[in-house]
């Protein structure tokens, strides 16, 4: 599909933004693509979803600046609304989004991986927010997105200095969880990919939704989220197959197994 890559491997999808001779910057078509990618992925199947970038020197350089230099007002609005809407699929997607950072998370780059759920990247990775550098404020999300992640101190100096960083200190604000030497990431990612969908599939996603609700609400109705999504996992067939395993290992060690979670 055009400029975005999607492979299914068993039960995790890889997508992959492929534009390198642009170093994967996100134009208009990358952003429809990328849509498409995310909307064509089977749920029932995909338990978890790696997103990185063509090449090994970029993840995503930013926004297509050629095709922003020329918007107006209005357009600019727009274009802005059609990454924040694409990033908020990712954000809002149903099981979780691992970013395999591989070179530049630019702008628009730094944005699309803070919209996965986990960020992991390789030793030459390049991270900022050099939009006021050129003009313009992070429009796909970074004012808001840095602050909540990093905090809003360094958010501001970041985003403020347009000062771009390494991993390692893309590792020690957290920005990142981990860094690989970079012929080792997209296996990283692969493997934690895999991790996540061994575990029962629908208590993920009943996770994903109860981070990500809770935090936009105060701690009172953040709990209620969680209770309501913990009741849930009750009524599934994941639940009794995965409790009645625990208790058949303390009974005998050898009646151990891999439970096979369903999507039940
Ligand atoms: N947009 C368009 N093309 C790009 C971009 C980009 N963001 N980044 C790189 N490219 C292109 C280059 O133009 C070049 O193309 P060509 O070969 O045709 O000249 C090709 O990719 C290779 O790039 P370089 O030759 O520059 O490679 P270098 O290794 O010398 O430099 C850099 C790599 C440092 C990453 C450099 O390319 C660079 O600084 N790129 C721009 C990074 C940047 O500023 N990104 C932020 C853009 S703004 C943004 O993302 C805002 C998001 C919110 C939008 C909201 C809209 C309202």
């Amino acid at each position: 599909m055009g400029f975005v890559n999607c492979e299914v491997k068993e039960n995790i999808a890889v997508v992959t933004i492929n534009r390198p001779e642009a170093l994967n910057a996100l134009n208009s078509q990358v952003l429809d693509d990328l849509a498409a990618a995310f909307d064509g992925i089977d749920t029932n199947v995909v338990r978890a979803v790696v997103l990185t970038g063509a090449g090994e020197k970029s993840f995503v350089a930013g926004a297509d600046i050629g095709e922003m230099s020329t918007l107006s007002k209005a357009e600019g609005e727009a274009f802005g609304k059609k990454g924040n809407d694409i990033f908020r699929k990712i954000e809002e997607f149903p099981v979780p989004v691992i970013a395999a950072i591989n070179g530049f998370a630019l702008g628009g780059g730094c944005e699309i991986s803070m919209s996965c759920d986990i960020r992991i990247c390789s030793e030459n990775a390049m991270f900022g927010q050099p939009e006021v550098g050129l003009g313009i404020t992070p429009g796909f999300g970074g004012t808001q997105r840095l602050a909540r992640l990093i905090g809003a101190g360094m958010a501001k100096q970041l985003i403020y200095t347009a000062r771009n960083i390494k991993a390692d200190e893309a590792y020690r604000i957290g920005l990142v969880n981990a860094v690989y030497p970079q012929e080792e990431l997209l296996a990283a990612a692969e493997k934690m990919a895999s991790q996540i969908a061994a575990n029962a599939p629908i208590a993920v996603r009943a996770c994903k939704k109860a981070i990500n609700d809770g935090l936009q609400v105060n701690i009172d109705d953040a709990l209620v989220i969680e209770e309501k999504l913990f009741g849930s996992c009750f009524e599934t067939e994941d639940q009794r197959e995965g409790m009645a395993n625990f208790l058949r290992k303390k009974d005998d060690p050898a009646k151990v197994k891999v439970v096979a979670f369903k999507n039940a």
